[in-house]
């Protein structure tokens, strides 16, 4: 069984969201044969030392117990947690890949995304996005002290949650033709991604065949997860 989350927004100002992880850690994760986190793990990450506060490294270590119990995790970043590196894979044992990640899914040719890519109407933060992915900006802030890249991670929070309130909902969401050109491209017939925050199985059409867009529930207080086995895929909650 393979097992999919996203947008758990991990923070020590959530401690719900934190024991829901670590109940479902527990228990269903240890069913999977694969987890897959499909980004936004975390409210935010500013760099690999941020392992350094603690309520980050229990997090961590919960899942490298997962992984101990035979577990494969696999981490894709999300536009909160696009800083996480090889230390943090490391000490979750887990693997980190870049998206998109196409794998087969009982006999489903899937497509894996974070899902922030697909938004291609929202141009602010497509642009904000094409700067901080840029391997040289990227060595640029994390050469930064810690403290000012909080305070910088901080402020843009602010910024975010200020900006979407003046954004159209429609431009927070995918743009079709962005979804239909990512199907084609990789041949796939079905897509799983987060992101935007609106659980659904969305049923489509593209050049003939049948797709389906799955986008996962982001977490808030409870644990949620997309589960697939021979026997379908389910969303469940816990
Ligand atoms: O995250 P959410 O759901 O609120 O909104 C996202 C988009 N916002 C973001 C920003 C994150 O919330 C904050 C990132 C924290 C990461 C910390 C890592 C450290 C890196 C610090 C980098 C400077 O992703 C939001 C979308 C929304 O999803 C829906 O899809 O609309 O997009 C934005 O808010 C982007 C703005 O529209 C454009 C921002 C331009 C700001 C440029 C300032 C750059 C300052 C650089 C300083 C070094
Ligand atoms: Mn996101």
């Amino acid at each position: 069984m393979q097992h999919f989350i996203s947008d758990l927004h991990l923070c020590p100002e959530q401690p719900e969201t934190a024991r829901a992880f670590q109940a479902y850690l527990h228990g269903p994760a240890a069913d999977a044969s694969d987890l897959w986190i499909l980004g936004d793990l975390f409210e935010y990450w500013t760099g690999d030392d941020d392992l350094s506060s603690p309520f980050h490294t229990e997090m961590t270590s919960a899942l490298a117990a997962l992984a101990a119990k035979g577990t494969r995790i696999h981490v894709l970043v999300g536009n909160r947690d696009f800083l996480l590196g090889p230390l943090f894979a490391d000490a979750a044992r887990a693997e980190l890949v870049s998206e998109p990640v196409v794998i087969s899914l009982e006999g489903e040719t899937t497509i894996l995304m974070h899902g922030d890519s697909l938004c291609t109407d929202d141009l602010a933060y497509q642009q904000f996005r094409a700067m901080v992915r840029n391997p040289a900006w990227q060595t640029k802030f994390l050469a930064q002290p810690q403290a000012l890249r909080h305070q910088i991670a901080a402020d843009l929070r602010a910024r975010s949650e200020m900006g979407k309130q003046e954004k159209a909902a429609e431009i927070m969401d995918v743009n079709q033709a962005s979804v239909t050109a990512t199907f084609e491209k990789y041949g796939a017939s079905r897509m799983i991604h987060g992101h935007t925050h609106r659980p659904a199985c969305h049923k489509l059409v593209v050049g003939d065949l049948a797709r389906e867009r799955w986008v996962l529930s982001d977490w808030h207080g409870r644990a949620s997860w997309l589960q697939v086995d021979q026997s379908g895929w389910k969303a469940k909650v816990l």
